[in-house]
């Protein structure tokens, strides 16, 4: 399986945080070292501690048995490129004194997944063990959004979350000796991409916000005349290539269409599901009389988050991030893919 390869090539980066006195300290009496280890492309339903029962993550499940199992991760921008190193942990007799953190940095690489703003691709697995500090065998069911790690990571070093962090540390989480809920206020989170990928005329991306709740998953997708996977013309660059994909391709060439609009087609402006009967996102609900009220109710609860947050894109200047230079390889640019189709 891909996931057990990727979970070999696991990443750490270690970093000691050495500050003024902290709580991690006056629960363990020395400073913690800080581990984290990120996965490539594993949605959180591949590891065995969640229930998986095709793919085996031994060191996953130690983690989440030896410390806390967190049910409820989600990135905020479901791609990613994170720096890996690896150093690893126990023979230098820091086990106890060290927060190990294992999770991914998105969901696996299927279509209508990896890069999409569904659940499958943005919820991710997160187990974590901080020795005395924290108690383990403990499952959790607090949400824990990626912007909250940074803030965490600064407490339990003894150092206050800079002004420009929007998250939230769940420093409290870990070191609570409770199972489920923890903090009342861990319920919802919020989503969003703009240019992940390129691959459409101007290399645009496709810009999109999302609230996911406990039931629900509302999705704003703010060009929807756009070609969410990439255009059509460049092969669907925003989708990495897999047996799955060519099935979809080939399906579609048969008049067979379901799958391959769900995963390429565009998008109406809003997307609701109901994660509860839905988990995979399949039927948007958004038009349904009977849910519009808890629509509209999510819409305004989504806005004035990314108002106070000044997201331009809710603020009528989102064409800005169109703007900004492209720095990645340019291989799937507009303009190259579309060269080579030039006699
Ligand atoms: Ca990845």
């Amino acid at each position: 399986m891909q996931h057990r390869n990727a979970l070999k090539c696991i990443g750490a980066t270690l970093l000691s945080l050495y500050g003024a006195d902290v709580l991690a300290a006056e629960a363990s009496g020395k400073r913690p070292n800080i581990l984290f280890c990120i996965a490539d492309d594993a949605s959180w339903m591949s590891m065995s501690a969640y229930g998986c029962t095709y793919v085996r993550t031994p060191s996953f499940d130690r983690l989440a048995r030896e410390g806390i199992l967190f049910r409820n991760c989600f990135t905020t921008n479901p791609k990613c490129s994170p720096s890996r190193a690896t150093l690893l942990l126990e023979e230098l007799g820091e086990l106890d004194n060290t927060l190990i953190v294992a999770t991914a940095d998105n969901g696996m690489p299927f279509p209508r997944v990896k890069g999409q703003v569904y659940d499958d691709d943005f919820h991710l697995p997160l187990a974590i063990r901080w020795g005395r500090a924290s108690k383990g065998g403990r499952v959790v069911g607090d949400f824990i959004s990626f912007s909250d790690m940074a803030p965490t990571f600064l407490e339990a070093a003894g150092l206050s979350p800079l002004a420009e962090m929007t998250g939230r540390s769940f420093l409290q989480v870990l070191i609570a000796s409770g199972s489920g809920q923890i903090d009342p206020r861990r319920d919802r989170i919020i989503v969003g991409k703009e240019r992940h990928d390129i691959g459409r005329p101007g290399d645009v991306g496709y810009p999109v916000r999302a609230i996911r709740t406990r039931q629900y998953l509302y999705v704003r997708n703010f060009k929807p005349d756009r070609w969410p996977a990439g255009n059509p013309e460049t092969g669907y660059t925003n989708v990495d290539d897999s047996p799955t994909k060519r099935l979809l391709l080939e399906q579609h060439d048969t008049g067979n269409d379901r799958y391959y609009k769900l995963s390429t087609g565009k998008r109406p402006a809003e997307e609701l599901y109901d994660l509860a009967k839905d988990p995979h996102c399949m039927e948007n609900l958004a038009g349904d009389a009977k849910l519009a009220q808890i629509k509209t109710q999510l819409w305004e609860e989504m806005r004035a988050v990314l108002v106070a947050q000044k997201d331009p894109r809710i603020l009528g200047n989102g064409a800005i991030f169109d703007s900004y230079q492209y720095v990645g390889p340019k291989g799937h640019s507009w303009d190259a893919v579309m060269g080579k189709k030039q006699p």
